[in-house]
């Protein structure tokens, strides 16, 4: 591992830290509840209660530092592989179940400022770079926070997004998990360039790298990130991981992945064996801690897959219905009605 790769797990003890034991707790637990999340949901894919699903497995400990990093008046702006960085934020595990389910609503709207996942790939970036610019203008000090993957930063978008973030001291923190692919093409195929972090030095930003299956090293770099956002100064993070699983619940790595990549262990190692592994070490939980944590996620996906399953079914006209909400909207009228007789959809309100 090169040296500029800032890591916790493996090389310092938790008193080396700024973290204490409530913190490390924090990330196993939620570690925990998003690899359970995970695997309740490619379950009930498989059973044809979801058409897709684009599982995160390995990436959870990159997800949940960067969450615990955050403000509670902090923006997001997830993709579809960020599903663990919204729970931990907040987003209710059954909001996220809904949208897969075809419920377009449950995609904003949340209690947490989370914007709508983006899957046009680094369509976002520039959202989330425009957002911070927009909080400067308003003189208020959130800051933006958006995620994408290796493969996303061979987008225009994110050269644009970086850009303008580095002209505009835009306070936006430019989240890469690197998980190695890009659906079947590896990282090397995908830029030549040394690293991703380096990318950031043409736009006059910083750009650091991190052990991203290490939680709270995220977490430490990410809060540093986005300090360092607020007074001015974007930072673009990369978070080295692993995409242990498939692309999407539609694709097969067999096709395409031989064997073990050559990776360092630290980065093909399951993030949450290893956290818990030095979690245990420090001290700071004991033998029955994971399996206290996995009974308590368990009961919370199965009162969000009840939560999900009880939300009537659609009309079949509803596929018209547009999803923005102009404030003061008011609730759409008969369903399914001729085109021309639909009102615009400035005053639909769609109700949950
Ligand atoms: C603009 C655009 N082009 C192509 C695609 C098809 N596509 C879906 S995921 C993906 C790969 C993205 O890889 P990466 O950015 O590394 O994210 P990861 O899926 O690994 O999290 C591509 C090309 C898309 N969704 N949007
Ligand atoms: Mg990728």
């Amino acid at each position: 591992m090169s040296d500029d790769v800032t890591r916790i797990v493996g090389e310092r003890d938790l008193d080396d830290t700024r973290f204490d034991a409530d913190d490390a707790r924090a990330a196993l637990r939620d570690i925990v509840r998003t690899r359970r999340f995970d695997e309740r949901a490619l379950a009930l894919q498989r059973r044809g209660w979801m058409s897709g699903y684009p599982p995160y497995e390995g990436q959870e400990a990159a997800q949940v530092g960067a969450a615990h990093a955050m403000r509670d008046d902090d923006h997001l702006f997830p993709t579809y592989r960020s599903n663990a960085l919204q729970i931990a934020r907040g987003v209710p595990m059954s909001d996220i179940l809904l949208f897969r389910r075809g419920f377009a609503e449950y995609h904003s709207d949340h209690d947490v400022p989370v914007f709508p996942q983006a899957v046009p790939i680094a369509s976002q970036i520039p959202h989330a770079a425009g957002a911070g610019m927009a909080a400067n203008y308003a003189d208020e000090d959130w800051a933006a926070l958006v995620c994408f993957g290796d493969g996303a930063t061979s987008e225009g978008d994110f050269h644009e997004g970086l850009n303008f973030a580095g002209v505009f001291d835009a306070p936006t923190v430019f989240f890469c998990e690197n998980n190695g692919w890009a659906i079947s093409l590896p990282r090397e195929r995908q830029t030549a360039s040394d690293s991703i972090a380096i990318k950031a030095d043409a736009y006059g930003i910083d750009g650091v790298q991190v052990d991203g299956n290490d939680p709270l090293a995220v977490r430490a770099v990410v809060a540093d990130a986005l300090a360092s956002a607020r007074d001015g100064e974007p930072v673009l993070v990369e978070a080295l991981t692993y995409r242990r699983g498939a692309h999407t619940t539609a694709d097969d790595p067999s096709q395409y992945r031989d064997g073990e990549p050559d990776l360092p262990e630290w980065r093909l190692r399951d993030p949450l064996d290893r956290f818990a592994e030095w979690c245990e070490a420090q001290g700071v939980v004991d033998g029955d801690f994971l399996e206290a944590a996995t009974e308590d996620a368990n009961e919370e996906l199965a009162d969000a897959v009840e939560t999900a399953e009880d939300a009537p079914p659609r009309a079949r006209g509803d596929v018209r219905l547009p999803v923005r909400v102009a404030p003061g909207g008011r609730p759409a009228p008969a369903r399914g009605g001729p085109a021309g007789r639909r009102r615009a959809p400035e005053t639909y309100e769609l109700e949950r």
